[in-house]
């Protein structure tokens, strides 16, 4: 991958440097400096797991996250955990695995890789959560895991959104953490600043200027932090301002595996294109309310097919009564 991605005067943050960490990871945000606070400190109690939707919808309002108690089942959890880790095997063994910075296990474009990751969409409380944060009609924007190893470092912090350019009053995206194994302190449990979705923009905007520094130097998780410390079967939804990474994982023997499925308001073009990433076959395999959020259902009159707002089949892949060039009769041309 060439040193540039994307020149600061395309997007107002520079992303110069990084381009080896945006190419190895799937939820790409520009990492900041981890050094200071840029904004207060969070005031009042740190989210809990709960079930009671209103209450994940405050947690999410207040601290930028929130935390689905018991979101999948154990046997779900076991399959999920099972696939990633074969998969990723097998990418090792066929030579393509990613490799990161941080030196830890990841999974890209996951609908090609296992009908189990689909447990972790359409899911009836999250989607809740999602459609309050992002509005009716949010897609679907990659679907990922990320496995930190014993000794695996920490990750740059960052916004998931941030290459939008510009702070924005509401998420523009949300990303959803399936925790397959406990997160905890020790193993890499995701860091995050809570409350700094909420900080001033121009704050943030400052800390994006510090993009370039970065983890993969086996740099201790940064101090102004907590873990997203909670039990395997937790989904934890955050909001795309939200200051985040991958913890540092300092045990000598636990790994800590999460699928991450992100999201984006409808009219936000995808991490992952699904018309270019999944082929035919998944494709049609899917659940038409997830050929849906990856775009086959338009937001509003945009992605419509032929027509603005008209929706795409979902009996097929791709529209076969396409019209072409037409002449009334007697007419010839090229
Ligand atoms: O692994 C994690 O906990 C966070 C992953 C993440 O933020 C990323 O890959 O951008």
């Amino acid at each position: 991958m060439s040193e540039a991605l994307v020149s600061k005067s395309q997007t107002g943050i520079d992303l110069t440097r990084i381009s080896q960490h945006a190419a190895n990871k799937p939820f790409i945000g520009a990492p900041v400096t981890a050094g200071q606070a840029a904004g207060p400190a969070f005031d009042g109690p740190l989210p809990a797991p709960t079930r009671d939707v209103d209450q994940l919808k405050a947690d999410f309002d207040r601290a930028g996250y929130c935390l689905i108690a018991e979101a999948i089942d154990e046997p779900t959890r076991a399959a999920l955990l099972d696939r990633v880790v074969e998969q990723y095997e097998g990418e090792r063994e066929a030579g393509i695995a990613l490799e990161t910075e941080q030196r830890d296990a990841r999974l890209t474009n996951l609908l090609m890789k296992g009908k189990i990751f689909q447990s972790v969409l359409l899911h009836p409380i999250a989607d809740q959560i999602l459609s309050h944060a992002l509005g009716e009609g949010f897609l679907l924007s990659t679907l990922g895991s990320v496995r930190t190893l014993p000794g695996s470092f920490s990750q740059g912090l960052h916004v998931d959104q941030s290459y939008i350019g510009f702070p924005t009053p509401v998420p523009m995206v949300v990303n959803t953490v399936w925790m397959l194994e406990d997160f905890t302190e020790d193993n890499g449990a995701t860091r995050i600043v809570p409350g700094s979705h909420r900080w001033d923009p121009a704050s943030v905007a400052q800390l994006h200027e510090g993009v370039g520094l970065h983890a993969g130097t086996g740099l201790e998780n940064p101090p102004q932090t907590v873990g997203a410390v909670a039990p395997a079967r937790t989904c934890m939804v955050f909001d795309g301002r939200l200051l985040h990474g991958t913890g540092r994982n300092r045990s000598s023997d636990r790994t800590r595996t999460g699928v991450f499925a992100y999201y984006g308001r409808g009219y936000l073009r995808q991490f992952e294109n699904p018309f270019l990433s999944i082929d035919d076959e998944t494709m049609m395999s899917l659940d038409p309310e997830i050929r849906a959020q990856l775009g086959y259902r338009p937001w509003f009159f945009l992605g419509g097919s032929q027509i603005p707002g008209n929706p795409a089949p979902l009996d097929q892949v791709r529209p076969t009564r396409l019209t072409g060039v037409l002449r009334p009769r007697g007419r010839s041309g090229h």
